[in-house]
């Protein structure tokens, strides 16, 4: 089927994963791989870890990583809260209702313990191994969620986001969360409709002038419609991985996810680490509007990464 054969208003008549346009197209199936290679007994992951990667679209581990370690990123983190940053400070995002910080973006370029955690051959390797590629880092982030203050973060596919307003061509990135404070059902916990990355939903509505100022403190703009959550969530429901501080959720870009607000007593802060097939760079956003800033997907400073052993 050729479903652009109507669609006039498409900046790139050719682009496999129309969205927020008019009229909208339905629901596709996914047109990328997921994992990109199969599992080898030199492979990073168990082949039944890269199986549920494949079925589900992430994968939760525990273990990976020693307390000292933790705890030093635990402390970079209280560094980030505490500020004074003399970086960008459109790279500091604050709540939507209140002054509290919810996100400090591009930690793997300011703050030398996500420097090394970006490289680390435990992620690294297994980026490479799940893109089969060289990879670079296209976003990085922490996420605050206070206590009491933290607001949540509507349903949305990254890839949707990074396609349009970015231009990020294909499905070949990944994102790796690892969480810095206890995850319990609690605290607005990451929420994950298994299986959904393998469905292209494109979102309604149109991309606004400089979206991203208020789409990081709260998106409406790239979140599909409430009938094809529903549908997704029927076919799979919701996971919320649960763990101890260190957990690592590992999940594909194109997986729909979102977390509630956090009106517990208990933050729930954790560091995002996107990589990026080295072969899959940004072009010219598919919105045909300007790309956001380098804070927000990497463009000049692409440099492969070499994994690097440090524990
Ligand atoms: O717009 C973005 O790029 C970011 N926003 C969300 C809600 N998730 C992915 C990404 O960090
Ligand atoms: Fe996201």
């Amino acid at each position: 089927m050729n479903y652009h054969a109507n669609f006039s208003t498409s900046p790139i008549a050719r682009d496999p994963y129309p969205s927020r346009c008019e009229p909208l197209p339905s629901a596709t199936s996914r047109k990328d791989p997921v994992a990109y290679q199969s599992w080898y007994p030199e492979a990073p992951l168990t082949p039944e870890q890269v199986q549920q990667y494949e079925h589900n679209g992430f994968l939760h581990l525990t273990g990976l990583f020693s307390a000292d370690e933790i705890a030093v990123w635990q402390e970079a983190l209280e560094r980030v809260r505490r500020g004074p940053r003399n970086s960008n400070p459109e790279e500091i995002v604050t709540e939507p209702d209140n002054d509290a910080v919810r996100s400090v973006f591009r930690v793997h370029e300011t703050q030398p313990a996500f420097v090394h955690l970006a490289s680390d051959e435990r992620l690294v390797r297994i980026a490479e191994f799940l893109l089969d590629d060289q990879v670079y880092i296209y976003q990085s982030r922490i996420n605050f969620k206070p206590g009491f203050s933290g607001r949540d973060f509507m349903w949305h596919s990254d890839f949707e986001t990074w396609h349009i307003e970015d231009g990020l061509p294909r499905m070949r990135t990944l994102s790796m969360s690892i969480s810095l404070a206890k995850n319990t059902e609690f605290n607005g916990p990451l929420m994950l409709i298994p299986k959904s990355h393998k469905t292209y939903v494109p979102c309604p509505g149109e991309t606004p002038l400089e979206h991203y100022k208020w789409s990081l403190k709260q998106q409406q703009i790239g979140v599909p419609d409430p009938a094809s959550i529903t549908d997704l969530y029927e076919d799979a429901g919701i996971v919320v991985p649960k763990g101890p501080a260190g957990s690592i959720t590992i999940f594909d870009c194109n997986l729909l996810h979102g977390s509630n607000s956090n009106i517990s007593p208990l933050p729930r802060s954790n560091v995002f680490l996107v990589y990026n097939s080295i072969s899959n760079q940004a072009q010219e956003p598919f919105s045909g509007g300007a790309p956001r800033p380098e804070f927000l997907a990497t463009r000049q400073n692409v440099r492969p990464l070499t994994p690097t052993r440090r524990h």
